[in-house]
């Protein structure tokens, strides 16, 4: 599967680090066919480079918005090596084969930021480049494609550690890096042309219309308090039984968009427990073993993969999911709804729900139980508005989709992210996109088992969060399994008791209080049994709605068996970070995307 470079095509906007590039290329005696700009460039710096236009007999025309676009060119990227016909079609062109494609594009982004006309955007939106990146990363089992000049130096290794060759494995990586660029790169372009041409920010004049009187907003002395549908004039979803609050209402929103982009990104249901506009816990449908059945105590329920999810989603703190407001993102069932009817919940929302379990859910609470029906097909409008301190604000939609695409980039020189850990990375990282941010959470197993949320610095988010992941995870220790609950203690007092079992801080009289829950006194939990037991806990995923700033994340994470590990990057530290990965064996991905939820 190596490919020896032979000839490389350079056409460059950013010519950083083209002089090591260009020098290592012509003593390789690489043939380097070139455009305008960094043909010159390249020439200055003393190798030899064919011109593009020369090669296939065509000059640049419209002022360079055509250069590269020519069978000679794209007939070099496309053909399949070793296809009879289409070596034979090469030949009778005079078609080379193009090995090795160095572009990086005109800065359309900067462009944009730095407030330029349209024209002056529109004529920094690169048509060849893109097209070029895109050819020869379809063609990955013979071309090596490299977009950023950050590339250069792991591709030069790469060639001297396979004499001249690339392998498909580098070439693959690349490949998928190539098109993580051209699709943000095309979405700036839509989303700035759709605010540039439908939606000119300043004029917009928005109408709020109340559809739906609430009880009180977020405090009872906060009347009146409504929700508003806007633009469509329709909600997304329908209440079918009790009477949802605000928050209830901000929870139910945030959830439903959780659990449906997970569901899209992994192809299994989702569910998620939300409290106070976060989830405490989400995950998606993977079977329990019984020893989890045990622990989460289910062992007597029917499951299904629905049912599942909501019991990881519940199990991931279930101190913290007391009164939570549920999603899922599929049909609800009667395993499901059996699930929930032994849990203290405030409501749900979900696509559908079976006839019993609808049943079975409207009798919780009293009657009182909120069920809310959501519409899977709800076009959301692109903009969003909210008012604060007597000021509107506007932005759009975070309608950035998480999938396996975002973790292309393994920056660590542990470069595994097994499938598991790819499920795993891809739901923390759609949790802590709506959660209040800073966000971190750690997922293992295909559901989170530590969320934190709203912290202003992201190392307490490490830290709180992984205190969370400790006492999931010591749950599963035998002295706590083992407790001797007294017969008709509730099952959230069993809960909360474990925990301060685990914390084990109680001062006297909480002590005689929680003692009361148990047949015998229980043997304590030592600090040494915690810590014994913690270095069973491997192959956790974590992943940040922002860059960690500092290595100290990343020391803190490693005692909690973190492996994999999803952010966007782009700090100064980034070079400090990713050292303190590879001294504990993490593989760890930049995503390139921020996921602040406020
Ligand atoms: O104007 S283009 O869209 N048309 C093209 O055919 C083309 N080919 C390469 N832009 C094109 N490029 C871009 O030119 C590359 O993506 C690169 O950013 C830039 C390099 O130009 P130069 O070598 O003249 O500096």
């Amino acid at each position: 599967d190596k490919v020896e470079i032979k000839t490389a095509l350079v056409s460059v906007f950013d010519k950083i680090g083209l002089e090591d590039l260009g020098k290592f290329l012509a003593a390789k005696g690489v043939h380097i066919l070139s455009t305008g700009g960094t043909a010159a460039k390249l020439r200055d710096l003393g190798c030899t480079v064919q011109d593009v236009a020369d090669y296939t007999g065509s000059p640049e025309i419209l002022d360079g918005r055509v250069k590269t676009l020519h069978p000679k060119v794209h007939g070099g990227l496309l053909a399949a090596r070793g296809n009879a016909g289409h070596e034979a079609e090469m030949e009778k062109h005079s078609i080379r084969k193009i090995d090795l494609v160095v572009v990086n594009l005109y800065p359309f982004q900067e462009a944009v930021a730095k407030g330029g006309d349209f024209a002056t955007c529109i004529e920094n939106i690169d048509i060849g480049g893109p097209a070029m990146i895109r050819a020869s990363a379809k063609n990955n089992a013979a071309v090596t494609i490299l977009t950023s000049p950050s590339q250069y130096s792991k591709f030069m290794t790469e060639l001297s550690d396979n004499s001249g060759c690339t392998t498909f494995s580098f070439r693959k990586n690349m490949a998928a890096a190539a098109y993580t660029l051209t699709s943000a790169y095309d979405s700036a372009v839509s989303g700035w042309l759709s605010g540039e041409v439908t939606e000119p920010p300043t004029k917009k004049t928005i109408t709020f219309e109340l559809e739906m009187p609430l009880k009180y907003g977020c405090n009872p002395h906060q009347l009146p308090a409504g929700l508003c549908a806007v633009a469509q004039k329709k909600l997304p979803f329908e209440v079918v039984n009790g009477t949802p609050g605000y928050i209830n209402l901000l929870d139910a929103i945030n959830a439903w968009q959780l659990v449906h982009e997970l569901a899209k990104a992994t192809g299994l249901p989702a569910a998620a427990s939300f409290k106070h506009v976060s989830p405490a816990g989400a995950a998606i449908g993977v079977p329990l073993s019984d020893e989890e059945k045990i622990v989460y105590e289910v062992k007597d329920k029917e499951m299904t993969a629905t049912a599942a999810a909501y019991v990881r989603a519940r199990n991931a703190d279930p101190m913290c999911s007391f009164g939570d407001f549920v999603a899922i993102s599929h049909e609800v069932d009667v395993a499901t709804a059996m699930i929930l009817k032994i849990e203290v919940s405030d409501g749900i929302i979900a696509p559908s729900f079976v006839p019993e379990a609808l049943e079975v859910l409207k009798a919780k609470k009293g009657g009182k139980f909120i069920v809310l029906k959501a519409d899977p097909n709800f076009q959301y409008s692109d903009l969003e508005y909210r008012m604060v301190g007597g000021v509107g604000f506007m932005q759009k939609r975070n309608d950035a989709l998480f999938d396996a695409s975002k973790l292309a980039e393994v920056v660590t020189t542990q470069k595994t992210l097994p499938d598991k850990a790819q499920k795993d990375l891809i739901l923390a990282s759609i949790a802590i996109k709506y959660t209040q941010s800073n966000s971190v959470g750690y997922s293992k197993d295909g559901m989170m088992i530590g969320v934190g949320a709203g912290q202003q610095s992201r190392v307490d988010c490490v830290k709180l969060a992984g205190r969370k992941v400790a006492t999931w995870w010591l749950r599963f220790h035998p002295k706590v399994k083992g407790l001797p609950f007294k017969e008709g203690v509730k099952r959230q007092d069993r809960v909360n008791a474990r925990v301060r079992y685990i914390e084990g801080d109680m001062e006297d009289a909480e002590k005689t209080e929680w003692l009361k829950n148990f047949n015998s006194p229980p043997e304590p939990l030592t600090a040494e049994d915690k810590s014994t037991f913690l270095k069973g806990l491997d192959g956790v995923a974590i992943s940040s709605d922002a860059f960690f700033p500092f290595r100290d994340s990343i020391d803190h994470a490693t005692r909690l068996g973190v492996k994999y590990v999803a952010q966007p990057g782009g700090s100064v530290a980034d070079a400090e970070v990713i050292d303190a990965c590879n001294t504990y064996g993490m593989a760890m991905a930049f995503t390139k995307l921020r996921l602040f939820h406020h």
